[in-house]
């Protein structure tokens, strides 16, 4: 059986940091009491992402939790960790679950109702849903309105989170929606104490969301 805690979702952005202090971060944010982390890798050589995959691998398996990699189903396979992530452009989920195995974690993004249960139907084991707001984090994506993120919510059977532009501040926007969890980058990753950070989206989620 698959155990999933999508709850406080840390994805990652290495981009302005050194190495040391990137995983000084990621050490961090798992102490804050994130239950999921994605290396999210967008310049890096396969060899610089499969390297860092392993030592960030290292931090999260002490700490029992699961490591995601963004886009890449062979760096996934060769750093052997518990999943990945693909988007609408990446490897179609049933082909990465025929590849990779009923026992290993698959996520997918979806931004309409159709893209979720087309994302469920071929074997997604979560959504990653958004972005909520505009997002300061480098990537191409377009708003998704709370009311698709409800609807999605109802038209899947597996655990949906909300991300963009997300902190402890303006999370009562998804108040009533049956989400699993929250993904942030910028508010863990970017905040002056990463460990404080993810403790304090922790208590807001607790607080306004009920989750
Ligand atoms: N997909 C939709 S928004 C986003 C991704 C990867 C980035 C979210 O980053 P942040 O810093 O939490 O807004
Ligand atoms: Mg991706």
């Amino acid at each position: 059986m698959k155990t999933l805690d999508t709850r406080l979702y840390f994805i990652t952005d290495s981009t302005p940091y050194t190495e040391e202090e990137f995983l000084r971060r990621v050490s961090a944010a798992l102490k804050g009491g994130v239950t999921l982390v994605q290396l999210r890798e967008k310049e890096r050589t396969t060899r610089e992402y499969l390297s860092l995959a392993r030592k960030v691998h290292e931090l999260t398996s002490s700490a029992g939790v699961p490591l995601i990699i963004d886009d890449r189903l062979d760096v996934a396979m060769a750093a052997q960790v518990e999943g990945v992530h693909l988007g609408q452009s990446d490897l179609p989920i049933d082909i990465a679950r025929r590849i990779y195995g009923e026992d290993k974690i698959i996520g997918a993004t979806a931004k309409t109702v159709e893209q979720a249960r087309e994302a469920y139907s071929k074997g997604a084991d979560y959504l990653g849903v958004g972005a909520i707001f505009p997002t300061t984090t480098k990537v191409k994506t377009i708003l998704t309105s709370t009311d698709t993120l409800r609807d999605i919510c109802a038209a899947v059977p597996i655990p949906v989170n909300a991300i963009g532009g997300l902190n402890a501040g303006n999370i009562d926007v998804l108040k009533g929606i049956p989400i699993a969890g929250v993904c942030a980058v910028s508010a863990i990753m970017k905040a002056d104490d990463p460990c404080e950070a993810a403790r304090v989206l922790s208590d807001a989620m607790k607080e306004k969301l009920g989750i």
